[in-house]
């Protein structure tokens, strides 16, 4: 057998198939780790730029206080982690921060709030705050819980590029994760973005300690959805101290970098953004988190309530990589024949 042929006997979707099996999904996982990352840069070379990353950059527009028991989030009233509950920012607090993140080089800024679902009179001043971020040029994005009737639109009339709402984990494993919302709420929001036309930014958390199967379950819910989200970020699960989470096992980072390839495969065309928890990695496993296609990443000293590498370590870890923001990349795939 030709080596082609080996690197090739894995699991490709079917051009006609609807979904992802679970099965294929697990079979991706458990593929030689060099085999895995050839495909996941084998895609990622055929739909992306791949000298180039998105930047992010995350501000907390509300702090803590929530009612919701997320069992990851320190941003739940219910446990004691030493945040505290804030009321939301005032426009130009955001508006000073959105000007920081783009004088700093980001393409995106994402306005977070620890709530349930977002009370009307509180989604006004979050559809100013987009208006504002938008018209600084900035592409937007807010993640503030589940939308009810008309909320989505609203958030689309003000201008709204991206809707951040996760799915978090499998399904199976969901109900060991949080119990005050469903799974299906999460899809019913999701829907309601996609039907107003804001792009669906999606993703989940590994490292809580699911199986490799429930990795897989993520990834397939994800994939399946039609269409799949047009950013994926993919959280490793930042451990922090009072919620029932803190303790787990941290997960075997080259299972992250799989998690990653995984994604790319299985979402050719979606922004795969190496998400929370980079500040524990060190920067061989986020080198190789961008070898496996990811392409984005949160951009910031902060992300809502933890910490992010600073600015400067990302610049610098770029230029190592030779990576350059989305938007000030000359087409890096250029061939360097040797002469
Ligand atoms: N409250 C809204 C919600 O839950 O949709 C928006 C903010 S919430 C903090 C956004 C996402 O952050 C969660 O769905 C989860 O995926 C991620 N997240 C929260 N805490 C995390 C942690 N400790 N480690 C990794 N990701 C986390
Ligand atoms: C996402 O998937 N990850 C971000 C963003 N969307 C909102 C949040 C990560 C939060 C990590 C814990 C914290 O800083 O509070
Ligand atoms: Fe609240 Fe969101 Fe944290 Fe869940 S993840 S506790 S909904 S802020």
């Amino acid at each position: 057998m030709s080596s082609q042929a080996l690197v090739f006997q894995t699991p490709v979707k079917p051009v006609n198939a609807e979904t992802w099996p679970v099965d294929d999904i697990v079979a991706l996982f458990a593929l030689p780790f060099n085999d895995l990352l050839y495909r996941a840069q084998q895609v990622h070379r055929e739909y992306h730029n791949p000298g180039e990353v998105e930047l992010a950059t995350l501000l907390s527009i509300k702090t803590g206080g929530c009612s919701e028991d997320c069992g990851y989030c320190p941003q739940a009233a219910r446990y004691d982690t030493g945040v505290t509950a804030q009321k939301m920012l005032p426009l130009e607090t955001v508006l000073q921060a959105a000007r920081e993140a783009k004088a700093h080089g980001a393409n995106r800024f994402c306005m977070g709030a620890a709530w349930r679902e977002p009370k009307d009179r509180d989604l006004e001043k979050v559809e100013e705050m987009v208006r504002e971020v938008k018209a600084l040029g900035l592409e937007t994005c807010a993640t503030l819980g589940m939308l009810g009737e008309g909320q989505a639109e609203k958030l689309k009339n003000a201008g709204l590029d991206y809707y951040n709402h996760n799915l978090d984990t499998a399904p199976e494993f969901y109900g060991d994760v949080i119990s005050t919302r469903e799974y299906q709420d999460r899809l019913n929001t999701l829907e309601r973005v996609r039907n107003v036309g804001i792009k669906v930014c999606c993703g989940g958390i590994v490292g809580m300690g699911e199986s490799r199967r429930q990795r897989a379950g993520l990834i397939a819910q994800l994939a399946n959805l039609d269409p799949y989200p047009e950013s994926v970020p993919v959280n490793n699960l930042v451990q922090v101290e009072g919620t029932p989470l803190h303790g787990t096992d941290p997960l075997d980072p080259l299972e992250f970098v799989r998690t990653i390839a995984v994604a790319r495969i299985t979402m050719p065309k979606a922004r795969v953004r190496l998400s929370a928890g980079r500040r524990q990695m060190g920067e061989a496993v986020q080198a190789l988190c961008f070898l496996a296609g990811a392409n984005s990443i949160f951009y910031g000293e902060k992300l809502l309530t933890t910490g992010n590498p600073e600015v400067d370590e990302d610049r610098a870890l770029l230029e190592k990589l030779g990576l350059r923001a989305r938007g000030t990349a000359i087409d890096a795939r250029c061939d360097v024949t040797p002469s």
